[in-house]
């Protein structure tokens, strides 16, 4: 990040995120904090657009920038909150009928209390709701917040832990995000880990932007990162059968489930903090069944 090595001119465009007296979710409010002290740490020229910026303030810090820009360093500009709008809807459709949220129900009936670990957006808040509908205790849930393709590194971690069978619920994106940890999970040589990737071929909570999984199948990639068994479902009875199948199993199992884009409009959010699930979820761990 500096005209040391490529000197690659650059302008990023940060979206500001969890800026100081905006409420935010937790996992950005720090970032929020130190966004403009990061950026001057890094020697790179940054300029605040928020909604009464103009056109022509932004021509005034663009010549301010483009002496930068031509000596191969970067510079940024921080967009408030509302800065920009889009009016056009955007949707995204594929044609699986499972949603997530029928996907993670018949999850948690098979996995009963085994511990699970989800991942980050609506996965893990669809989880917490459903806990909350049918009066079940949360402290068998990790719902990882931020940390987008860490949910199942961290399940690794737990399975490492414990003799108990740990459920991850991930996503596509953030599989993709962070494929490395496929083969690394396989090398763990763990049989108490079940990864359930729920491929709805899009960024759904973000707003449904697709990845590039349309075409590939996380099923086969895993398999040839050393998963011992692994399989893609597209509907209910065969998720059915298959959950209950490696329920039994006792050996590392990849399940990807093929489902729709969507979400329930009137999805809430956790009531509990990210500090408070993790502790009830420790304490879970250390205790076992
Ligand atoms: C490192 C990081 N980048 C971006 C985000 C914002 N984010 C939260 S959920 C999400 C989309 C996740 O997509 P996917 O894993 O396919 O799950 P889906 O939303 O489709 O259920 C993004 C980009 C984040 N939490 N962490």
């Amino acid at each position: 990040m500096n005209d040391k090595v490529y000197a690659i001119p650059a302008i990023f465009i940060i979206g500001w995120r969890g800026e100081p007296g905006v409420r935010d979710e937790p996992q950005h409010v720090y970032q929020g904090k130190v966004t403009e002290a990061l950026l001057d740490i890094m020697g790179v020229e940054h300029s605040v657009v928020s909604p009464a910026t103009t056109p022509d303030e932004v021509s005034v810090t663009m010549d301010r920038f483009r002496k930068m820009l031509s000596v191969g360093k970067q510079v940024a500009f921080i967009i408030r909150k509302d800065a920009f709008c889009y009016k056009r809807k955007s949707v995204y459709s594929n044609d699986y009928m499972l949603t997530r949220e029928e996907a993670i129900e018949y999850i948690i009936a098979i996995s009963e209390d085994d511990l699970i670990v989800s991942t980050t957006g609506k996965t893990s808040r669809e989880l917490f709701e459903m806990r909350e509908k049918s009066k079940l205790p949360h402290n068998t849930d990790f719902l990882t917040v931020g940390s987008m393709g860490h949910c199942s590194s961290i399940a690794l971690g737990v399975a490492l832990n414990t003799d108990e069978t740990v459920w991850c619920i991930d996503g596509d994106g953030a599989v993709l995000m962070h494929l490395g940890a496929l083969p690394v999970i396989a090398s763990a040589h763990v049989h108490n880990l079940i990864h359930i990737v729920i491929n709805n071929e899009a960024h759904e909570s973000v707003g449904g932007q697709p990845t590039v999984l349309k075409n590939m199948n996380i099923s086969d990639i895993a398999r040839a990162c050393g998963y011992p068994y692994t399989v893609c479902v597209d509907e209910s009875h065969s998720l059915h059968r298959e959950l209950r199948a490696a329920k039994e199993r006792k050996a590392l199992t990849l399940i990807e489930v093929k489902c729709k884009i969507g979400s329930r409009e009137n999805l809430g959010r956790p009531t509990s903090t990210p500090g408070e699930n993790k502790k009830m979820f420790m304490e879970k761990l250390l205790l076992g069944k």
